[in-house]
């Protein structure tokens, strides 16, 4: 979460686990492009930075937010890959339609992470205002991409039906 004590693209390298032969599917909105693009930049770059091949990354573009949930649908269904990761922006403005999609959006992408095995990460920014996504997507609060990627990593990097599932039974 951003908040004044907390920078979006702060992330501890020493804890976060290491992307290498991961494949990482992004899908992002074309809404909102000057957030959206920064976003899908961060995600893309911090990857890389913790040793996810480029090669390996795949990202498909969708034309609103409301559409992340088919593109992300896709990619769990192709079992391409280890996680997606979900980019979008929605601004409020003076619309009712920004609850809708927010909550059609989350509740979709909400979906996709218990029906299929691939953990969909949740990158859609959701601000009153331009400037408060600006400051979300590599501004004053860091870039939620960024969060995203790591977020990524260390659901990559666990073991969920193995050794260190713990059960104190
Ligand atoms: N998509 C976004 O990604 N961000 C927005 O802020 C956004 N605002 C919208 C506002 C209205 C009034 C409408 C009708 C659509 C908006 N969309 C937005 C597009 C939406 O996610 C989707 O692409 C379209 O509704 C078509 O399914």
């Amino acid at each position: 979460m951003a908040t004044e004590l907390h920078n979006l693209s702060d992330y501890d390298p020493a804890v976060t686990p290491s992307g290498k032969n991961k494949r990482v599917g992004i899908v992002y909105a074309e809404w909102n492009p000057e957030i959206t693009y920064a976003l899908r930049d961060g995600a893309i770059k911090t990857l890389i930075d913790n040793d996810v091949n480029k090669e390996d990354i795949t990202v498909a573009s969708v034309p609103g937010s409301f559409e992340l949930i088919y593109g992300a649908a896709q990619m769990a269904k192709s079992k391409r890959y280890d996680s997606i990761i979900a980019i979008g922006c929605v601004i409020r403005g003076d619309t009712p339609h920004f609850d809708y999609i927010c909550e059609g959006v989350t509740a979709g992408l909400s979906r996709l992470n218990v029906e299929y095995d691939t953990p969909v990460i949740f990158g859609l920014i959701t601000t009153n205002n331009l400037q408060q996504a600006r400051e979300r997507s590599g501004g004053r609060l860091g870039n939620k991409g960024d969060e995203c990627a790591v977020t990524a990593l260390h659901m990559m990097g666990r073991e969920w039906q193995g050794s260190d599932t713990h059960n104190e039974d």
